[in-house]
């Protein structure tokens, strides 16, 4: 299916809202005003845009600590999401999550999660939910080249094929896991034959390329949602920066970092609607400038916000059930 002007323009807001979100976010844990670690996503906004751009809000998502650009792709508003990685009242959780735990039951969001290969165990969960209940839901889990090699993630692919549930493993190979390259950690060719031998299709895919993901995905989807079980997808993206904001990556020499660089999604996303004449530059400019506005707006409310009252500190601690 072709994809209309106005999906174009959702998808570049959604995209280069997640560039100027992460760049902010970037200043911001150098001005101090961002407690913990804050790993960004500059670079792999293709692969959570190309994914979730079919998805609704009653369709599942979970995620990794490297987990913002999920989380707006997935239509989580920025507002809250600076308020919560500030640790400030009024954040998506409360202000007590932070980057690493920002989860939102209303847009389908079960969480970023720092525990490695922590999304693929949840994701399967929630995808036998919507096989119980007989919906044509789909629950995708994200996941990078460092947690295909856990335990929890194995365990679940191998559940997700047996169980036949409508489930969607995205493993975003950004090259390293932290510091260490996934040419030398993953025993594999590709992530994709791995799951493959688990007894499912997998594609590999040019993750920094929006239209090749979001193809790809609707494979993915068809295939879920019409009950034959779980689908896999390795999106091969490019880690602007370290591991982590501040990592000095001295174990990437210049001439890679460059070579990253250039492989923009931002960029090459706009040499495709451009050669192709489907949108003006003048139209991409200006969504540029109104996200850098709403941006700076609420990165500025939020510095600016009160921290979450003593009153609630035991609140929101368990669930009850
Ligand atoms: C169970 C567990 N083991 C180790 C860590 C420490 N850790 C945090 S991120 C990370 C690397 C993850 O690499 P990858 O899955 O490729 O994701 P990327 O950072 O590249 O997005 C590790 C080992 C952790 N958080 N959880
Ligand atoms: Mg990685």
């Amino acid at each position: 299916m072709q994809l209309s002007r106005d999906d174009l323009k959702r998808a570049y807001t959604a995209m280069f809202t997640i560039r100027a979100f992460e760049e902010r976010v970037e200043k911001e844990f150098a001005d101090g005003t961002i407690p913990g670690f804050a790993h960004v996503y500059l670079g792999q906004e293709a692969s959570g845009v190309g994914v979730c751009f079919d998805l609704t809000d009653d369709d599942w998502i979970g995620s990794t600590h490297r987990g913002h650009g999920h989380c707006i792709a997935k239509g989580c508003e920025i507002e809250g999401m600076f308020l919560e990685i500030m640790g400030r009242e009024g954040g998506i959780c409360g202000g007590k999550g932070g980057s690493m735990h920002i989860a939102d039951m209303d847009k389908g969001m079960l969480g970023a999660n720092a525990i490695v290969g922590g999304s693929p165990p949840l994701a399967v969960g929630a995808a036998l939910t919507q096989k119980l209940r007989g919906t044509d839901r789909v629950a995708v889990a994200f996941s990078g080249d460092g947690a295909s090699n856990q335990g929890t993630t194995l365990e679940a692919m191998n559940m997700a094929v047996i169980l036949k549930v409508p489930m969607i493993f995205v493993f975003e190979n950004n090259g390293y896991g932290e510091f260490t390259a996934s040419d030398y950690s993953v025993g594999a060719a590709s992530l994709a034959d791995r799951a493959a031998a688990f007894g499912m299709p997998a594609q590999t895919v040019d993750g920094a390329d929006f239209f090749a993901v979001h193809a790809a995905m609707r494979d993915a989807l068809e295939h879920a949602r019409s009950g034959r079980g779980p689908y896999t997808l390795e999106t091969r993206c490019s880690r602007f920066l370290g591991h982590f904001v501040g990592d000095p990556q001295k174990y990437r020499g210049p001439e890679e970092l460059a070579e990253a660089r250039a492989n923009d999604p931002i960029s090459r996303f706009r040499d495709r609607v451009g050669e192709a004449a489907l949108l003006d530059m003048a139209e991409l400019d200006e969504i540029e400038s109104a996200v850098r506005a709403r941006v700076d707006a609420a990165a500025a409310a939020a510095r600016e916000a009160p921290m979450p009252s003593l009153a609630t500190l035991e609140t929101d601690v368990y669930v009850k059930y």
